[in-house]
């Protein structure tokens, strides 16, 4: 059987009369157009050739087919699309059996679904994430998952992005055989031989009657458009995907992927499918920087935690979930005692929410030891310390290390805004001197800064990227200055938002502006839940070297001087009568920031949402140039990745780099060189975005390293 060398990625081979067609397009099998043409190549040789009674799909490496291929996106189509593959694979004479092992995800489980059977090993990922990308199955999906499990388990799917282990696809019916090996070859092609000994039919999925239970699948319709409206009311496509399922229901097969086809093709040209794909690979291009490629991390095992605190309890949380020994040590037995119970209200807290038992709980403490004496740590791999934010204190810390560390031991420092070179400096192996930079509560919060001073080596750097995947976190290299990427940008649009609330916007229109804009919470919001005491002591730290030219509002620190430091304290910004987690705007609030106008001797002004948010972008993008200009950040994307990850920014949006190439650099630009009318010193244009609009380009056409 002749076969044509463009198909290389799918390979035909006749095994018996079954002709197996491999798919093999590493690294996971995505269904670019070359596969596309391969596997109609396979189908139109099954149908031709009479020594085939059967058709096999199987796919190489770790997967069966991850889905398009996403990088295809946004780029002119090209022919055969994948439902027109889909389409003909089930139109084929013979009966057609994928056999999934490892992703069966978006088109990948829309090719498995247009297969007449399905066989998957144990361990199978079935999913249709493409909501994750903002998008939604375009390939059949929606009109063949319902057929097959009904509208309630499809939407699931669908709505959840999740992807399904292969018992519960088997209970629902996706799949109609487990593989019993980890064979999927030998599984796949015995599956094939007893469908044909039996004589069993070309089962098409088109001709299933619409689901049965029309009753129950309404209803299924009507309960999900309702939790959308809820929990992703600013979402497009998921809107999509139910309409789309509701017309598996209403209408026949072909009428059904005509509305599907068309619906995709909306979300496809949706902004929102562009920012969601783009935090998908940004999210992977985080984990290359220099240190990380060709060098080799450290072994590490067990690490050591200096301090018990809200943060280093964090810490250890996260790192015995990931299975590795912590020895955390603290100054004396009552804080020690703190530490470990701190550790153990996290994880009764899971146990009474039914999401860990308590054996888990114990094998995790197992692996968990305290200590008062520094000594402890001698066997210690890493050491990570979590102690008072002062340098001093940091320093001692790091000469006892120095003394009891064991040599290649990685000491890394969990500051959120300490110089690392000087803490680095202060011992005799700077080299193995790195910063971990979690985000509270660091047993749940993803994103892990890591802080790269002058003199660490690459090693120690590529071994906090490995800690960082092992405790699945996503790491964002940054540089040593005042804030890192994070904070140092954070300060700024809290500035801007500062300034517009003592201009006239009250801060109860500014959080609802930036929800609007799909945060989670507005800043004041955040301050409040955060504890406006840390902002205050930053603000006081900083207040030795601030410009005394710069303009500066002191509405925070009128409310911090009564004590009224956010919801820990009953009152902030907010008031939290009986401890309500939702804040209450406070009149008292309101007089302050009135008499602050009055003593700033400003007359205030309305402003519109839109103004608002143009100014708390302006202040944030500009200040990510800057960070990328001054090469704190690798990249844009870095600057993307920390506040999709650490800071609640909209994913949809794709980071407020990815926003910015979206809402155009020149207008940008317009906008802050607008501002700096009233205030120059605060909005200077970041050299970077200037340099790019006068090129004509954007933040993307730096997310390469070259
Ligand atoms: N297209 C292109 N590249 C992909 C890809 C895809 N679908 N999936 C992964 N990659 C790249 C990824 O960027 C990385 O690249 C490498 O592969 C390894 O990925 C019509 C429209 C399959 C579970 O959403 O969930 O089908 O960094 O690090 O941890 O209805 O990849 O090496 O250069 O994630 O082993 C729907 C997305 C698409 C699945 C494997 N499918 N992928 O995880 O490896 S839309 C998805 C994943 C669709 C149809 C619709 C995971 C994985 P690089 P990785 P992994």
């Amino acid at each position: 059987m002749s076969q044509d060398p463009s198909t290389e990625v799918v390979v035909r081979e006749l095994r018996g009369s079954v002709l197996l067609v491999t798919i093999n397009n590493p690294p996971v099998n995505a269904l670019g157009v070359a596969v596309r043409r391969g596997i109609v190549a396979a189908i139109d040789a099954a149908d031709a050739d009479s020594a085939v009674q059967a058709v096999l799909i199987i796919g190489t490496g770790r997967n069966f087919i991850a889905g398009a291929d996403i990088r295809e996106f946004g780029k002119p189509p090209l022919p055969p699309s994948l439902p027109d593959v889909c389409n003909r694979i089930e139109a084929c004479s013979k009966p057609v059996v994928a056999a999934i092992h490892g992703a069966a995800l978006g088109g990948g489980l829309e090719i498995a679904l247009a297969a007449h059977y399905r066989l998957a090993a144990t361990d199978a990922k079935l999913g249709l994430p493409e909501v994750l990308l903002g998008l939604m199955p375009g390939a059949g999906g929606t009109q063949r998952t319902p057929r097959l499990i009904g509208a309630k388990a499809a939407l699931d799917l669908m709505l959840s992005g999740r992807h399904m282990g292969a018992e519960e696809g088997h209970a629902l019916g996706l799949v109609d055989r487990l593989g019993s090996s980890n064979d999927i070859l030998a599984d796949g092609l015995a599956y094939a031989q007893e469908l044909l000994a039996t004589h069993a039919p070309v089962r098409r999925m088109r001709d299933a009657h619409a689901v049965s239970d029309r009753q129950a699948n309404r209803a299924a319709i009507e309960a999900a458009r309702d939790e959308t409206a809820k929990k992703s009311r600013t979402l497009f496509s998921p809107l999509k995907i139910i309409e789309a399922v509701e017309a598996a229901l209403d209408r026949d097969f072909d009428e059904g992927l005509l509305l599907e086809r068309e619906l995709f093709l909306q979300c496809l040209d949706s902004p929102q499918r562009a920012g969601l794909v783009h935090a998908f690979f940004a999210e992977r291009e985080v984990l290359k920087a220099p240190e990380t490629r060709n060098t080799k991390p450290r072994a590490f095992n067990h690490v050591g935690l200096v301090g018990g605190g809200t943060m280093g309890a964090g810490i250890a949380v996260a790192v015995l979930d990931a299975g590795l020994l912590v020895t955390m040590i603290e100054r004396d037995e009552a804080a020690l005692a703190r530490g470990r119970a701190h550790i153990e209200k996290v994880y009764n807290g899971l146990i009474a929410k039914g999401r860990m038992t308590p054996a888990a709980k114990a094998a995790n403490m197992a692996r968990f030891v305290g200590s008062t004496l520094y000594d402890a740590l001698a066997p210690a791999d890493v050491v990570i310390e979590a102690v008072y934010e002062d340098m001093a204190v940091k320093q001692a810390v790091f000469a006892e290390l120095d003394r009891v560390c064991k040599p290649g031991a990685v000491l890394a420092s969990n500051t959120s805004y300490l110089d690392i070179d000087a803490i680095a400096a202060s011992i005799s192996r700077p080299t193995d001197v790195v910063g971990l930079h979690f985000f509270s509560p660091a047993n749940i919060m993803k994103l892990l800064e890591i802080v790269v001073p002058a003199k660490v080596s690459a090693d120690v750097v590529a071994t906090a990227f490995e800690l960082a995947k092992k405790l699945h976190k996503v790491p964002v290299r940054a540089g040593v200055c005042d804030g890192f990427i994070g904070n140092r940008i954070l300060a700024a649009y809290r500035m801007a938002a500062d300034c517009m609330m003592e201009d006239g916007a009250s801060p109860y229109q500014i959080d609802q502006a930036v929800r609007n804009f799909g945060y989670p919470m507005g800043p004041f919001q955040v301050s409040d839940l955060a504890g406006g005491d840390i902002g205050w002591a930053t603000r006081k730290r900083k207040a030795v070297t601030r410009d005394p030219r710069a303009r500066y509002v002191q509405i925070a620190d009128r409310i911090c001087e009564r004590g009224w430091f956010g919801q820990k304290t009953g009152r902030g910004y907010y008031l939290y009568p009986d401890g309500a987690r939702t804040g209450t705007p406070d009149p008292e609030v309101e007089a302050i920031i009135d008499a602050e106008r009055a003593r700033a001797g400003i007359t205030p002004r309305s402003f519109t949402d839109e103004e608002i948010m143009r100014r708390y972008m302006a202040a944030m993008i500009n200040e990510g140039a800057n960070v990328v200009h001054q090469r704190i950040a690798l990249r844009p994307l870095d600057v993307d990745v920390t506040f999709l990850y650490g800071y609640g920014f909209p994913r949809h949006r794709g980071g407020p780099m990815k926003y910015a190439d979206t809402v155009g650099l020149p207008k940008v630009l317009a906008d802050i060189r607008e501002f700096a009318k009233e205030n120059p010193l605060f909005w200077q244009p970041s050299a970077l975005l200037v340099e790019l609009v006068e090129h004509g380009a954007n933040f993307d056409s730096l997310n390469k390293l070259e």
